[in-house]
């Protein structure tokens, strides 16, 4: 991957740019009076995504295996922890963030190597009548794989509660194929209309699958009902957000999820930039922890998609607990250490008592020898 200047999809924007909210760039002067400055393009850095670097890294992570990232931190190894036997990122976000193309688009990129026409797995939500996702569904990435999976799930509502008791039902107690772990109420589109789901429960439990822990969340927003949000000042989205990305069940470890943006293909690079740094400020992330997916089929979201898996499952791993007997083992080292530390002080007073009682009975023999003369 080489880098030149100019624009670039992975832009970080110096805060004035960002700040500035007007397409046109206006500005107060001193004298109070408007003007209108050329916009306020950031100094870019491109990176020219090519698809040799698309292909290597596409392979390198259709290689990956469980404990693979895991750095022997203070010494350990792979085998020093719990390893999941598939390494499990779970999607959460509203109502038409674009959860479902997120799992056929990273799909897609793996599938450019093994087979170009293989047909989208999930399925999208045409209009705003229609349900979209209701099971929890799990999709092994890429399709053959038996070390990453991505769980696809239903929207968040506006009812904050619910979002809350569902989440921490995933969080917590796990998830599994083609399961619904509540039934809740969802709002339409429109906002006040409200349908009523029934309780679905196990549909497929003839499939008998086997629960998931989550190794990492994968926050997806819609960046065109982000940057509406910004310019009509209603905060009622991004509130809704910032709550469900601050609940403390998301986070694994310390680490909060990952945030995609979608829908950035309807945006200008302004705006999505905008958008991304809006985000980094409500959310508190740095904007490393952002990245631009758009739909579209090109290099550079290809890049971004492998360059957002690769940071859950470094994150993920991070985050394994430790096993038992590793921690046994280290204690029971520490314990001999210890033991073997005290013994030697106990030693070195042991010699002391010698030395000492050896010259009392010298002077001893010695006092009698005088007292003879
Ligand atoms: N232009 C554009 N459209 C997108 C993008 N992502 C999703 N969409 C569209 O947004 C709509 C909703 O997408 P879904 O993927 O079904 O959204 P979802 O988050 O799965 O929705 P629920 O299942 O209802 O929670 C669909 O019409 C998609 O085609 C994007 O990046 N760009
Ligand atoms: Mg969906």
């Amino acid at each position: 991957m080489s880098a030149v200047t100019a624009t670039t999809p992975r832009w970080r924007l110096s805060t004035s740019a960002a700040g500035c909210r007007t397409a046109c760039g206006r500005r107060k002067t001193s004298s109070g009076v408007q003007c209108c400055d050329a916009p306020q393009v950031p100094k870019f850095t491109l990176l020219i995504f090519d698809p040799v670097s698309v292909l290597l890294e596409t392979q390198s992570m259709s290689r990956y295996k469980p404990g693979d990232c895991i750095e022997g931190a203070g010494g350990t190894k792979a085998g020093d922890y719990i390893l999941p036997e598939i390494a499990t990122l779970l999607l959460v976000g509203p109502r038409g963030a674009g959860k479902s193309t997120l799992v056929n688009r990273i799909t897609r990129v793996f599938d450019k190597d093994d087979d170009p026409f293989a047909p989208d797995r999930a399925q999208v939500s045409r209009n705003s009548k229609s349900y979209g996702t209701l099971l929890l569904w799990e999709y092994p990435i890429p399709r053959n794989s038996t070390a990453i999976c991505i769980y696809d799930t239903q929207s968040l509502s506006s009812n904050q509660q619910n979002n809350f008791k569902m989440l921490q039902q995933w969080m917590t107690k796990g998830i599994s194929h083609a399961e619904t772990t509540m039934c809740f109420s969802r709002d339409t589109d429109e906002g006040n209309k409200t349908k009523h789901i029934k309780p679905l429960g196990r549909q497929f439990s003839f499939l008998s699958c086997k629960t998931r822990k989550v190794n990492f969340v994968i926050f997806v927003v819609d960046g065109v009902s982000i940057l509406d949000g910004i310019e009509s000042n209603k905060k009622g989205y991004i509130d809704i957000l910032h709550e469900t990305f601050m609940y403390p069940f998301l986070s694994i470890g310390d680490d909060k999820p990952v945030v995609v943006v979608t829908h950035g293909d309807r945006l200008s690079m302004l705006q999505r930039a905008h958008v991304q740094n809006e985000l980094a400020e409500v959310l508190g992330i740095p904007v490393q922890q952002i990245f631009d997916i758009p739909g579209s089929d090109d290099y550079q979201t290809d890049l971004a998609i492998l360059d957002m898996l690769r940071y859950c499952i470094q994150h993920a791993e991070q985050n394994l607990p430790i096993k038992l007997n590793y921690l046994l083992e280290v204690r029971g080292r520490e314990t001999l250490k210890n033991a073997a530390e005290r013994l030697m002080a106990l030693d070195a007073v042991i010699e002391a008592t010698i030395i000492f009682l050896c010259i009392m009975i010298l002077l001893l023999r010695f006092s009698d020898k005088l007292l003879q003369l």
